[in-house]
C-alpha cells in the first residue's frame, strides 16, 4: 500500500457482480442457497445484483471521482476455478486482470480478498470448511491469484470475517450453506485458519505484496435481559467473556500468538481441535503477517444463556443508542474501544491495522427530485472517523479506513431490503445515484489530503 492513511470503499464479489452464469463461472454455495425457497428476505438472488462485472468501469469512474486511494473488492473463487480445484478459467481471471489495471489507472490501489463466503458449489458437496482438503484447494487457488496479480495487487487480505462464515452459515444456518453444526463446529475454524495459513505462504511465493486477514469485530459487552450495562450480572459478564473468545479471539489468537484462546471448552465440540491440528498448522497459521483487517459495525450485548440453548450465552439488543435500519445500535466509540482491545491484547504482534469494513444500513428512499440525503449515514461515518482518529491517538497503528459499502447490493439474508451504499443504485434499472454521504465522504478525504500537504 502507499504511504500515508488510505482512504477506501468496500464490496464483495457476490454482492455486486452478478454475471453468475458468464465467462465460464461456476456454481458457488450462495448461488445454491439464493435459489432456495424462504432463504433471502425479499426473494431475491445475487443473479444480477448491481452488474458490476459488466459496469464495473463506470464504478471505477464513481471511485475515482469519490477520490479514495484504494478499493477493496473480492474475488469470486468459482470464476477462477470452476469447481474449486485445477487449472485457472482464462476468461474468469481476464475479469479481475481487467478491473485491476481500470483501478491503477485511476491511481486507487486494488486490495483483493480472496474468500468473502462463495465456495465453490462442488467443494461444498466435498464437505466444504469442515473437510481440510478444502484448505488445500484454497492454498492452490492463492497461487493461482498470486502468479496472475501479485504485480498489481496492493495488499491481499485471505478471509473475509471467518467468524461470520462460521456462525451464520454453520450454525445459524442464515448464510450459505445454511448449516447448523452446534455439536461440531470446530473443523470449520481451524479449516479455515489453515486456509489462510497455507494460502499466504502461498502469495508469499510471488513476491512481497502485503497480505492480511479481515475478520468482524465487536466489543461484547455484557448487558441485562433489559439491553442496559448497569443491570449486567456476574454471569452475564462471565457470558460476555466467552462470546468475545468467539468472536474476537477464536480466529486472531491462532493467527497473532500461534495458538488458540483459553476457554474454549465452553463450546461443544472443542475437544476435537486436539485431533484437528496437526503438526506444522499452527507455525502455518501464525506465520507473521502485514496487516489485520477489522471490520466493526456495533457492540454486542451479551447475557447469560436464559433458555435451552447450544450456545453458552445470549444475544441481547443493546438499549440506550440510536438504531441502524438493521436495527443494530450506532456506537462509535466502540471502534475505539475494539482497536484498542486489540492492541492491548496483541501488542507489539498486531500488525498495522485497516479498517476494512465501516457501514450501515438506512431507508435511503430518493426525494421527488432523485435526491437522497442521508444524514443518519453521514453522522454514522463522521463518529466512526472520529473514533479511529482516536485510536490513532491514542497509539493504535491504523493506516486505512474503507466505507461498507460504495454501492447498494445484495445484502445477503436480507436481499435488498438493506441499503449500504454511499451510491443509491435502482436495481431495476441499475441507475447509480451518489448520496449525500458520497460527497461527504470526498469532501472527507480531499480535505484530509490538503491538510497532509
Ligand atoms: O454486507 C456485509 C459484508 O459482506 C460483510 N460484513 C458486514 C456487511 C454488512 O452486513
Amino acid at each position: 500500500m502507499r504511504d500515508g492513511f488510505s482512504w477506501g470503499v468496500s464490496t464483495s464479489a457476490y454482492q455486486v457482480e452478478g454475471a453468475v452464469r458468464e465467462d465460464g463461472r461456476g456454481l458457488s454455495i450462495w448461488d445454491t442457497f439464493a435459489h432456495e425457497p424462504d432463504r433471502i428476505a425479499d426473494g431475491s438472488t445475487g443473479d444480477v445484483a448491481c452488474d458490476h462485472y459488466h459496469r464495473y468501469g463506470q464504478d471505477v469512474a464513481l471511485m475515482a471521482d469519490l477520490g479514495v486511494s484504494a478499493y477493496r473488492f473480492s474475488i469470486a473463487w468459482p470464476r477462477i476455478q470452476p469447481t474449486g480445484a485445477g487449472a485457472a478459467n482464462p476468461a474468469g481471471v481476464a475479469f479481475y486482470d481487467r478491473l485491476v489495471d481500470e483501478l491503477l489507472g485511476r491511481g486507487i490501489d486494488p486490495v483483493a480478498t480472496l474468500f468473502h463466503w462463495d465456495l465453490p458449489q462442488d467443494l461444498q458437496d466435498a464437505g466444504g470448511w469442515t473437510a481440510r482438503d478444502t484448505a488445500y484447494r484454497f492454498a492452490d487457488y492463492a497461487d493461482v491469484l498470486g502468479a496472475a496479480l501479485a504485480d498489481r495487487v496492493r495488499l491481499w487480505i485471505t478471509l473475509n470475517e471467518p467468524v461470520v462464515h462460521l456462525i451464520f452459515g454453520h450454525l445459524w444456518g442464515m448464510h450459505a450453506p445454511g448449516l447448523h453444526l452446534f455439536e461440531d463446529p470446530f473443523p470449520v475454524v481451524h479449516h479455515q485458519l489453515l486456509a489462510h495459513g497455507l494460502a499466504a505462504g502461498a502469495l508469499r511465493g510471488h513476491g512481497p505484496t502485503p497480505i492480511g486477514i479481515a475478520n468482524n469485530y465487536s466489543p461484547a459487552w455484557p448487558v441485562g435481559p433489559d439491553g442496559r450495562r448497569d443491570s449486567a450480572t456476574a454471569a452475564d459478564r462471565a457470558a460476555a467473556q466467552v462470546y468475545a473468545t468467539l468472536q474476537n479471539w477464536l480466529f486472531t489468537d491462532p493467527i497473532l500468538r500461534g495458538e488458540y484462546p483459553a476457554g474454549l471448552d465452553a463450546f461443544p465440540g472443542a475437544a476435537a481441535l486436539e485431533t484437528l491440528v496437526r503438526d506444522g498448522d499452527l507455525a502455518a497459521i501464525g506465520a507473521p503477517l502485514d496487516a489485520l483487517g477489522v471490520n466493526y459495525y456495533n457492540p454486542t450485548g451479551v447475557g447469560a444463556p436464559s433458555h435451552d440453548t447450544p450456545l453458552p450465552f445470549d444475544i441481547r439488543l443493546v438499549e440506550g443508542y440510536p438504531r441502524t435500519y438493521f436495527g443494530w445500535p450506532v456506537v462509535p466509540d466502540g471502534l475505539r474501544e475494539m482497536l484498542v482491545s486489540l492492541r492491548e491484547r496483541y501488542g507489539a504482534a498486531l500488525p498495522p491495522v485497516y479498517v476494512t469494513e465501516s457501514g450501515c444500513a438506512y431507508a435511503d428512499v430518493p426525494a421527488a427530485t432523485g435526491s437522497i440525503v442521508d444524514s443518519e449515514r453521514i453522522g454514522y461515518l463522521d463518529g466512526h472517523v472520529g473514533a479511529v482518529r482516536q485510536a490513532a491517538a491514542g497509539g493504535v497503528d491504523v493506516r486505512g479506513y474503507f466505507v461498507w459499502s460504495l454501492l447498494d447490493n445484495f445484502e445477503w439474508g436480507e436481499g435488498f431490503t438493506k441499503r449500504f451504499g454511499l451510491v443509491h443504485v435502482d436495481f431495476a434499472t441499475q441507475v447509480r445515484t451518489p448520496k449525500a454521504s458520497y460527497a461527504w465522504y470526498r469532501d472527507l478525504i480531499a480535505a484530509d489530503r490538503a491538510g497532509r500537504g
